[in-house]
């Protein structure tokens, strides 16, 4: 099934991310924002006072994982990449995060390299009043930098030199920012390395619900790039997020018996 049209395509080959509609069900979205609020209470707090956000909801609120799998969602991937999506890590948000601009090959990259993606899903207007997401067009046509690129070295400790960095790229290249400003049900899908962060929260008694998926692409190696370099990679073994019941009732199964080989080895 094909969801993009070739316009659709080319827009996100030339500019790096792609608005769209997925029609997801409104009732799935509020499904996700009550469900997932259980959650954030969970979660530390940033210097804000908000939780921040919370990793993997899919695992206990099958509302995340519908959106994470939604079959309109990974036949546009799977358009735009030529290859099978496989997601495999949910973040969901309760507001702006003021994330610092980056892009995702630092996190998560391939081999060969650029089988990645996010999709951002607006579970509630955005404006820009409430944090929206903020991304640099054509930025991914930018080298891909490594820590060793900006002499920096590998791990998280040295994350904010790597964030310092891509500030100053983006003023050398002169990048100016837009601001992904989508109604409640729209989605963005971003290219690995599109430069993106979240933009201040102006007005910090708003929400921004929002969720992001991130996906693989299939017959890949997967890496960590700030934790490896080019020459040793280091590997990841993403857990995929089911896209199916049976998946998800086999990996139930798995993680049972995962539990109970643990306990009975605790006992014995
Ligand atoms: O939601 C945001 O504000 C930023 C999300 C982001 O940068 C990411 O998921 O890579």
């Amino acid at each position: 099934m094909k969801v993009l049209t070739e316009n659709q395509c080319e827009k996100f080959a030339e500019v790096g991310y792609l608005i769209i509609d997925f029609k997801f069900a409104k009732l799935l979205l509020d499904e996700i924002v009550t469900h997932v609020s259980y959650l954030y209470r969970k979660q530390p707090c940033s210097e804000f006072g908000a939780p921040r956000r919370v990793q993997d909801a899919w695992k206990s609120v099958n509302a995340v994982r519908e959106v994470a799998v939604s079959s309109a969602v990974l036949s546009a991937l799977k358009q735009l990449f030529g290859r099978e999506p496989l997601p495999f890590q949910t973040l969901n948000f309760p507001v702006g995060t003021r994330q610092r601009s980056h892009s995702d090959t630092i996190h998560f990259n391939s081999i060969p390299r650029g089988f990645m993606a996010g999709v951002w899903v607006a579970l509630e207007d955005i404006d820009r009043a409430n944090g929206p997401l903020q991304y640099y067009p054509g930025s991914h046509k930018l080298p891909e930098y490594s820590m060793q690129d900006f002499n920096l070295k590998t791990g998280y400790s040295n994350y904010h030199k790597y964030e310092e960095c891509i500030d100053r790229l983006i003023r050398d290249n002169g990048l100016v920012a837009e601001f992904g400003l989508l109604k409640r049900g729209e989605a963005i899908i971003w290219h690995p390395n599109l430069l993106h962060g979240g933009a201040e929260q102006l007005d910090p008694r708003r929400t921004r619900h929002s969720q992001v998926t991130h996906y693989f692409f299939s017959d890949c190696e997967y890496v960590t790039p700030m934790e490896g370099s080019r020459e040793q990679p280091a590997y990841r073994e993403p857990l995929w997020i089911p896209k199916t019941s049976e998946e998800l009732r086999s990996l139930s199964t798995t993680s049972v018996t995962k539990k109970v080989r643990q306990l009975v080895r605790r006992i014995f």
